[in-house]
């Protein structure tokens, strides 16, 4: 333990202490200590292997010297474990929020049961925060715009590197004995771009050992809570994993409450009301009103809980895939009627490609050769590629002019007559520049199979100006595709500011693709964006925009995207075969 993680949880356990009332003097000294903490240069942990005595030290007295020893030497504090039996410790969370403080938070809990930010908003936007006393309608609206503040601050975690903390967990967990199934639920599952956190949740013969496991996985940095059926845990990486317990009978209800999204469940809440039924994470049962209301969570005839299947189905719904559980008409499309099993979507699949439209090889920036990227297209089933590098104005990526990518073409034959199994296109990925036009020569332009064009520098013009930069290349004639139309890049750059809209029906008129770009820190377009291609009947490249063989496996998380837009092999270009895209091409 560092000075900084002992300054941390020395402030959560003040946190908690001060939700709990404790006597102010007690709370000021852990300030004071806090703060020598923090401020002090030397390693805790070399003092105390030392042997010095810490309390020598401003502020630190008998109690917190034997704190910081016990941090020291065991990696936790048995007070804080004693403390979170009686406070939830998310609460410090609450407390933390400005317009909250800690009398706040223990009374929101107290009063209304709210233990974390997400309830508090569920409360507050239910209008039963003003009603507490001390709160208020103004108070109300500070903590909503409070949480806002907060959620746009705390970063969410990319979801492929989400993918890489929970592959490894999950791999252990399922070769315990104990664990009969087990599965990611939560916005992981629904394949969001970032998550907040991971909720697991498992069927187990004894549930104890299972937990135990879970709370000492090596990556835990710390045990957030651990009780018999439900854990939670801080991994290293700072993603935080719960886990859930539950009975098979309830699995399937369990799975689609936690899988969500909340909106997702509150409609489904909604539907069951209506048929006098009431779902929740334990089942589905028929109930009548006074049950509804009733607070055993089992009043009723229970009709199903078992399996997903079962739940959607005692709703007259067919299962709902969970990319789709956004409340963006899915329960609606899923109902079952007399003439058909709702009409859902078939989504687009990785299978479905039969092609890459979007790759980078030596030539520029890339990691392998041509024919190693096309041996590798063709390794997973497709029928055809682009190899498409940068050019000129990206410098540092040794974008080619025409004079390379000339060469570069003969380079296309030889490899093209050694692999007559796929078809390999001459492209180019041609910057956008500043003043919308292209950077390459018209000439090259016609002799290119596709052309693809991308913003790659100013990315901050005023909007107008933007937008009328990319029109004007979307409106060139021999642009097939739009790549990233954003510009973003997940947790780190910001899209551009440009009217996308007025882009995506230039797009349309023009005959002009856009893409997915499947790389999880662009995922651009993002899968709202695609909804709104799908309704303008744009056509859709789910692209992996490789630089090395490997980064065409990437193309499950454009897939993802896809699928969280509705999409299916219909709307998707580079689902086509090779006839009817080169076909669209020359259309
Ligand atoms: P995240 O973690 O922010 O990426 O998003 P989720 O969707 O994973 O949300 P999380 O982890 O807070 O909760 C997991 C699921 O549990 C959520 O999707 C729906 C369900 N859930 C949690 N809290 C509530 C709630 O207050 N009401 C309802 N209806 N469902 C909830
Ligand atoms: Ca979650
Ligand atoms: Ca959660
Ligand atoms: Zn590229």
């Amino acid at each position: 333990m560092e000075n900084a993680d002992i300054a941390r949880v020395l402030t959560e356990l003040a946190d908690l202490l001060e939700i709990q009332g404790a006597n102010p003097f007690r709370i000021r000294a852990y300030r004071n200590a806090i703060h020598t903490v923090s401020e002090q240069t030397v390693p805790f942990r070399r003092m105390v292997a030392e042997g010095q005595d810490l309390t020598a030290l401003p502020g630190i007295g008998k109690e917190m010297a034997s704190h910081i020893r016990e941090l020291v030497e065991s990696g936790d504090l048995a007070l804080l474990g004693q403390l979170a039996e009686e406070i939830p410790r998310t609460l410090v969370t609450l407390k933390r929020l400005p317009g909250v403080g800690p009398k706040k938070a223990k009374k929101l809990w107290v009063e209304l049961g709210v233990e974390t930010v997400d309830g508090l908003e569920a409360a507050a936007q239910e209008g039963e925060v003003a009603k507490l006393a001390g709160f208020g309608a103004k108070s109300q609206e500070k903590i909503l715009t409070a949480i806002a503040d907060y959620r746009e601050h705390s970063q969410r975690i990319r979801i492929d590197q989400a993918d890489e903390a929970v592959r490894p967990l999950l791999e252990m967990l399922r070769a315990l004995p104990e664990v009969t199934r087990l599965e990611v639920a939560g916005s992981y599952r629904r394949r969001k771009e970032t998550v907040g956190d991971i909720d697991l949740l498992a069927v187990a013969t004894e549930p104890e050992p299972v937990m135990t496991a879970f709370t000492s996985y090596p990556a835990v940095e710390r045990v957030e809570m651990s009780g018999p059926t439900r854990g939670s845990v801080m991994l290293r990486s700072g993603l935080e994993v719960d886990l859930r317990i539950v009975t098979p009978e309830n699995y399937g209800a369990a799975l689609v409450y936690f899988t969500g999204s909340k909106e997702h469940n509150v409609k489904l809440r909604i539907r069951a009301v209506e048929q006098g039924l009431k779902v929740s994470e334990y089942g589905v049962y028929r109930v009548t009103p006074e049950e509804r209301d009733a607070d055993d969570i089992a009043a009723g005839q229970r009709i199903a809980g078992e399996s997903e299947e079962e739940v959607y189905a005692a709703l007259g719904l067919t299962w709902v895939p969970p990319v789709l559980r956004e409340d963006r008409g899915e329960i609606e499309a899923a109902e079952i009627t007399a003439e058909a099993d709702g009409t859902l979507p078939h989504l687009v699949e990785a299978g479905d490609l039969r092609g890459d439209l979007h790759m980078h090889s030596t030539w520029s920036d890339g990691r392998n050769s041509i024919e190693e990227m096309v041996e590798a297209c063709a390794s997973r089933g497709y029928s055809y590629l682009a190899i498409t590098d940068h050019s000129k104005a990206l410098a540092m990526t040794h974008g080619l002019d025409a004079t390379r990518l000339r060469q570069q073409w003969e380079e296309i034959a030889e490899v093209q007559a050694r692999h007559p199994e796929i078809r390999i296109l001459r492209g180019q990925e041609i910057d956008i520049l500043q003043d919308g036009s292209l950077d390459q020569e018209e000439e090259i332009l016609e002799g290119l199979d596709i052309v693809l064009i991308s913003v790659h520098s100013h990315f901050e013009l005023p909007p107008a100006e933007q937008t009328r930069r990319i029109l004007r290349a979307v409106a060139h004639p021999q642009v097939n595709l739009l790549c990233h139309p954003t510009g973003r890049l997940i947790n780190r750059r910001k899209p551009m500011q440009f009217d996308l809209d007025e882009v995506l029906h230039a797009c349309a008129e023009h005959g002009v693709a856009v893409e997915v770009n499947s790389h999880p820190q662009r995922l651009d377009l993002k899968d709202t964006h695609l909804i709104r291609a799908r309704e303008l009947a744009i056509p859709i490249a789910i692209n992996t925009d490789a630089h090395i063989t490997t980064g065409l496996d990437l193309r499950r998380y454009g897939i993802d995207q896809a699928q969280r837009a509705w999409l299916g092999r219909e709307q998707v270009l580079n689902c086509r075969e090779l006839d009817g895209f080169l076909a669209w091409l020359h259309g």
